[in-house]
Parts: structure tokens; sequence; C-alpha cells
């Protein structure tokens, strides 16, 4: 395996940063989660973009343009022959003192790593996941938006906690005024008679690369998609609930807080865009090699 750090290329066991990087101390940077699929790298252009926007919002000076980034990517695939995978971006503060003050970091670290992915076993996608509501409230965005992609994954990570422990597969996390946000890596939409509703971005979540390709397919199949702010008896009560996301794709949710949503078993529009997903990565992708 060659990770691409800062720029060179260097083997699995050499790849490695600073206990000076304030990406380590602080959890000072930014990172992307990116799917290849059949040759070709998933929604690359949104997937930099936005690695871009979260950076932007730290002051975090990325030292490529997003045009040479995304050809790094690229680059990192082809080394690693990379057919389907799962790459992992990270840009970090870089090194500085034991202060917290970013200018004391002149430069700005990344490495890309380009590897296979552990899928969730096919039976999750027909049989349903089960969450669980964390007690662990998701980011208040006024402290620490959850549209920035950050390295600082704490907020989730108390989430996962509880998930594990009430042995469920994901948690929904609300936000600061009891609104649902998301799972604690993915998006979350729910189905009410045909209609299809996710929360909104203002709703204190991060605006998944999957989220916005599935709001696009469900419209080109014909059906209304609301982003509405609902609280979690919404969920319970729904015909049908699915979450989304790099790792997870369009997966169902079978049952939250022990309670089955709809009959308990993945729904009719769920499995209509699992397939519409499934058949969207075969062709929308920036093709790793030409
Ligand atoms: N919300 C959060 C908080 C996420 O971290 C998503 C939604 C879905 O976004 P995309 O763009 O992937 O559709 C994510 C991304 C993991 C893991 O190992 C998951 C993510 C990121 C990093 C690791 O489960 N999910």
């Amino acid at each position: 395996m060659w990770i691409c750090l800062d720029g060179e290329f260097v083997p699995r066991d050499q790849a490695k940063v600073s206990v000076f990087d304030h990406g380590l101390l602080y959890g000072d940077g930014v990172f992307e989660g990116i799917r290849a699929y059949h040759g070709r790298v998933f929604r690359l252009a949104q997937h930099v973009r936005r690695l871009y926007d979260s950076a932007r919002t730290i002051q975090l000076q990325i030292p490529l343009t997003p045009a040479q980034y995304g050809e790094v990517i690229l680059e990192t695939c082809r080394r690693n022959q990379i057919h389907d995978g799962y790459i992992r971006a990270v840009v970090t503060r870089g090194v500085g003192d034991l202060g917290l003050d970013p200018r004391k970091c002149p430069l700005a670290s990344y490495f890309i790593i380009a590897a296979g992915i552990q899928l969730y076993p096919e039976s999750c996608y027909e049989q349903g996941l089960k969450v669980v509501t964390c007690a662990t409230r998701r980011n208040d965005p006024t402290a620490l938006d959850p549209a920035v992609k950050s390295l600082n994954y704490l907020n989730n990570i108390l989430g996962r906690i509880e998930v594990n422990r009430a042995n469920a597969d994901e948690g929904l996390m609300l936000n600061s005024l009891g609104n649902v946000s998301e799972a604690t890596g993915d998006n979350i939409f729910v189905v009410r008679d045909g209609v299809i509703l996710t929360p909104p971005i203002a709703a204190g979540i991060l605006q998944g690369i999957t989220r916005d390709a599935v709001i696009e397919l469900a419209r080109a199949a014909g059906f209304t998609v609301k982003e509405e702010f609902f609280n979690v008896q919404v969920v319970y009560n729904a015909d049908e609930c699915f979450l989304t996301g790099t790792a997870a794709e369009v997966i169902p949710v079978r049952e939250l807080d022990g309670r089955e949503i709809g009959d308990g078993q993945p729904g009719a529009v769920t499995r209509q865009l699992i397939a519409a997903f499934r058949e969207l990565v075969k062709h929308d992708g920036t093709p790793i090699h030409g």
C-alpha cells in the first residue's frame, strides 16, 4: 500500500505524522471519506469542494489547488490499483508548538489513503438496521458546525459508544432543540404516505454527498422530497426510514429504540432507492484511468 503524504508516495509503515501536528494535538484539520466504484471515483468534485469548504471555514490553507487535490486522489488510486475501494483524504494544520494558536503551524500537512472497504453485510440491506436515539446531542452549529467535516469527531464517537452499549447498529442524534439531525456517521430520511423527508442543513448536519445524490434520484423518480425539521416521533410513526452515507450507501432502518418502523421490513421506496443508487455508482464518477 502506498500512501500519499505531503505529495510523496510512501509505503504504509513509513506514513507517519509528527506528535506536534495539531491534527493530533487538537483535532485541528478536515477530512473526506470517498468511494471508488467500477474504476471511477464517485462524486470526486463534490468531495473536493466539501473538503475545501471545510478547510476555509476553519481558515486552513491547503497547499494545492482543488484541481490538483482531485488529481492526487486519482493518482493515489492508480498507485494502489484501486478499482473499488475507500479513500480517506485528510488535511491537518501541520506541525506547531504545544499552544493551540494555528499561526504556529506554518504549513498544512495532507495525506491520502486508498484502500479496500469493509462493507456492511448484505443481510443489513435485506433486514434493515437496529438504531437507537443517542442521549448525546449533535454538536450545536453555533459552537462547531457539523457541516465542517473536521478531525474532531468526538461528538459522533460519544454517540457511537452509546450505540455499542445498546448492541445496536447505528445511533440517531438529535440537535440541541430536540429535532432529528443525523446518525453518527450517516444522514437520515423517513418516508410517510409516499413523501420523503430529511432534516435541512440548518438542523446541524453534514451535507452528505450520498444524501444529495439520493435527493436527486428520488426527485427524478417522481417522489416529493422535503427538507424539513422533524422530531423523533415522526421517525417512530414513519412508514419507512433509511440512512445514507459513503460507507453505508442507502441502508434501511428496521427499528428505532425498540420500535418497529412500518412493518419492520425495508419499505418499497427504500428498496427502489437502494437499486437506483447501485445503478448510479456504475457510471457516475471520475475515471481513475484516463
Ligand atoms: N453525517 C456524518 C456525521 C458523517 O460523518 C455522513 C453524514 C454521510 O456523508 P456522505 O458524504 O458520506 O454521504 C457522514 C460521513 C465511518 C465513517 O467509518 C463515516 C463517515 C465518515 C467517516 C467515517 O462510519 N460518514
